[in-house]
This record gives C-alpha cells, sequence and structure tokens, in this order.
C-alpha cells in the first residue's frame, strides 16, 4: 500500500463519500502515516475497511478502546477512521496476520443513533455519515404513524435526512400504474393518483402524520422502482435501509444490487412479522455507485401494544370506518361494513383487520378491569 494519495487516489476516496471536512480532520490529527479508510462491516471487533487502494482488515488500537468513555466514540458502518495499515498481500511476513490498526475516528457529519436504556442512558450509534435514510414500512400490517414518527424523529436528530418507503403496495391492490402517479412526493402529499380512494385515503394519511417527508408507496418484487429513489441513489451519497424485521429491507438492497448479496426470508404467516433474518449492519457499493447500508430490523424501537392508539397503529383500518353503515361499527360482523368489504375485495389482508380486532379486545377487558392506580399495592414485574 503506497501512503501516498495521487490524483487517482483522491478521485477513489470521494467515489466512498469522502469531503473535504474529512480530509481537513485527517489533516488535522497531523499523523501522516494514517491513511483515510471507510467502515463497511465489523464482525467480532474485526473491522472491514475501504481505501484509496482496495480493502482492508484492521482493529481499533488498543489506545483508542482504552481512551473511549463511551461506545459511541469506537468506529461504526459508514465511519472514517484514521488507519495504520499493514498490506495484506505481504501476508504471514507482517506482524499480526495482515491486521491493520484503527488510530482515530474523524468526527462524523451525520450519524444514526438512538438512546439505549442501561444503568445510564447511553447513545447507540447505528451508522455515520449517512444521508439519506430509507425508512421502509410494511403496507402489509407494519405500518404505525406513532412509530414512523419516531423514526422520522431519530434520523432528523442525526442530520439525515428521511425518505419514507411503504412497501408491499401489491398487497392492498396498487398495482404498478397506480404507484407511477406517487412518484413524486408532492403528488403524493396532494394525494394524486390513481388506485382505491381507501388506497389513496392511507397513503394521505400517513403523508399528513410526517409533513414534509417524501412518501413512496412501492412494490418490491415486480415492476419499477419509483424514479424518485435515483434522486437519492447518486454516486458516493450513503444511504442506510431502517425498518422492522420483515418489511424487505434486503429485498430492496438486493434489487439495487443487481444480484442477492442479503439473505431474505418470508414473514411468519401467524402474526405477519419478520423473522431477524438480517442480524448485521453492512454497507455496500451500489453498481451506479451509491453507498447503501442495510440494518438488521429495528425491535426496539417499535412501542408496546397497550400504549398505542388504534388509529395510529391501523390507519388502514381508520381510514375504511367512516364507511362503514354504523358510526360506531365495530367491524366484527356488523352488516354494511367498510372494513370487512375490504378485506373480501383484497384491498386490506385479513391478517390486518384480525390483529385490529385482537387490540381492540384487549382494550376492552383493561377498560372493564384497570389496573391498580400506581403506588397502591404495586407488585413487582408490572409495567
Ligand atoms: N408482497 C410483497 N412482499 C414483499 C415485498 N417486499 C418484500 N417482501 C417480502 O417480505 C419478506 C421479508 O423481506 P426481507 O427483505 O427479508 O425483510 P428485511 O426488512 O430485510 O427483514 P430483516 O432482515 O429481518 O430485518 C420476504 O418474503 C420478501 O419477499 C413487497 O413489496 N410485496
Ligand atoms: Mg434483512
Ligand atoms: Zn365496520
Amino acid at each position: 500500500l503506497s501512503t501516498q494519495d495521487g490524483p487517482t487516489a483522491s478521485g477513489e476516496l470521494s467515489t466512498l463519500g469522502f469531503r473535504t471536512e474529512d480530509e481537513a480532520a485527517l489533516e488535522a490529527l497531523a499523523a501522516p502515516s494514517l491513511l483515510p479508510a471507510r467502515v463497511f462491516d465489523e464482525r467480532r471487533g474485526v473491522y472491514a475497511l475501504s481505501t484509496a487502494n482496495g480493502s482492508l482488515q484492521a482493529r481499533v488500537a488498543g489506545r483508542l478502546r482504552h481512551r473511549a468513555t463511551a461506545t459511541a466514540e469506537l468506529p461504526v458502518i459508514g465511519d472514517w477512521v484514521a488507519v495504520e495499515a499493514v498490506d495484506s498481500r505481504v501476508g504471514a511476513a507482517s506482524d499480526r496476520q495482515g491486521m491493520s490498526t484503527i488510530h482515530a475516528v474523524l468526527p462524523r457529519r451525520t450519524k444514526l443513533a438512538r438512546k439505549v436504556a442501561g444503568e445510564r442512558t447511553d447513545e447507540q450509534v447505528l451508522a455515520a455519515n449517512v444521508d439519506t435514510a430509507l425508512i421502509l414500512m410494511g403496507l402489509d400490517g407494519d405500518l404505525n404513524l406513532r412509530r414512523l414518527d419516531r423514526f422520522v424523529a431519530m434520523v432528523r436528530a442525526g442530520a439525515v435526512e428521511p425518505v419514507v418507503l411503504l412497501t408491499k403496495a401489491d398487497l392492498l391492490g396498487l398495482d404498478p400504474t397506480d404507484l407511477q402517479a406517487f412518484d413524486a412526493p408532492a403528488a403524493a402529499a396532494a394525494g394524486a393518483g390513481a388506485g382505491s380512494p381507501e388506497a389513496r385515503a392511507l397513503l394521505r394519511v400517513v403523508v399528513d402524520a410526517i409533513p414534509g417527508v417524501p412518501v413512496l408507496p412501492l412494490t418490491l418484487l415486480s415492476g419499477e422502482l419509483p424514479g424518485f429513489l435515483d434522486r437519492v441513489l447518486q454516486p458516493a451519497r450513503t444511504l442506510a435501509l431502517l425498518g422492522s424485521s420483515g418489511v424487505g429491507k434486503s429485498t430492496l438492497l438486493n434489487r439495487l444490487m443487481g444480484q442477492p448479496v442479503q439473505s431474505i426470508s418470508a414473514v411468519r404467516r401467524s402474526d405477519g412479522r419478520g423473522r431477524h433474518t438480517t442480524t448485521h449492519r453492512q454497507m455496500f457499493r451500489l453498481p451506479g455507485g451509491a453507498l447503501v447500508i442495510d440494518t438488521p430490523g429495528l425491535r426496539e424501537i417499535q412501542l408496546h401494544g397497550a400504549r398505542e392508539l388504534p388509529d395510529d397503529a391501523f390507519p388502514d383500518v381508520a381510514v375504511l370506518a367512516p364507511q362503514c353503515r354504523f358510526r360506531d361499527c365495530q367491524h366484527d360482523g356488523q352488516p354494511g361494513c367498510a372494513v370487512v368489504a375490504a378485506v373480501e375485495a383484497g384491498r386490506l389482508p385479513g391478517n390486518r383487520l384480525d390483529s385490529y380486532l385482537r387490540l381492540q379486545k384487549s382494550r376492552a377487558v383493561k377498560a372493564r378491569f384497570p389496573r391498580p392506580v400506581p403506588g397502591a399495592g404495586r407488585r413487582s414485574g408490572s409495567r
């Protein structure tokens, strides 16, 4: 490995997302032997890095590890780091079997981070230097406006631009022609487009819940991806895929890569939830030059059912309800029920209505048998 930063080398660095501020930060370290490298992967303390001259395997220097006062100071996927490179081609002749050493993490331009509750509240950085977060929610039953709002807040807090992708639009009976009409955030915001009135109303509710955020319904299994995606998937831009397990993050990544690089698996039929197929974060370089981070489903950001408002958790049911014959329709066999009609017409997944009814029943039980007043005879273990 040459430490010389020729024109090709720095050109290569910028395709990895290296910016002038990163260069300035590296120079400020005043350590000319250290090379800039980007973190693509990490497994049990071994980092896969990309440099101007190719890839390296590295560990964090003991000094950096011991000085870190929080795990947030250690490298994460997407970070730019300063590395003392060992040429892996030298092999056994070099010390520590070609393992390079990370000496510093350059300041993060942006980050995706969440608070982790522990003995003290700490921050877990999921990814660094991300330009756009694609927040995926499935229209098969994963859609929850409060959780969506939390995702958007988390993304914006790290100075990352949010874009919402509503996957599995095929399950709402939206076909590719319907979807084309939403292929611009402005059109979606205006509620334009074909599709059933219910589907339009649902999209409208989502758009209104997160003002200013582009919302794109799409089907990942067939047809074209929305052209809007090309705008955020520019060369050298970094994107991260966020969302619960089973929403289609890895399916989208495989489509963008043009080949299966990540495994995917079907959601459980019993409850429509994913199986946590992807288990660790990893960055990929698309043929078109954008950098995309696939992540495991974020179950921790999910809310507990009991705290959810039914309209937030079931916007798809809520938009249908005004069309029911009775204003107090329970969608549980009452005549003239628009929700049941939508299920029968294939415009609302049946398991969606089932989980709605389950939530309603558990609420009814709680309303009849309220919890004791906090503090009065509280037992340990109750939440
Ligand atoms: N009908 C339909 N199914 C989809 C769509 N997108 C993804 N799926 C299916 O959803 C299932 C889960 O997809 P994955 O890509 O593994 O989901 P993931 O978000 O990566 O899940 P984790 O890795 O567990 O976080 C697979 O069976 C996909 O085929 C879609 O647009 N429509
Ligand atoms: Mg996955
Ligand atoms: Zn009804």
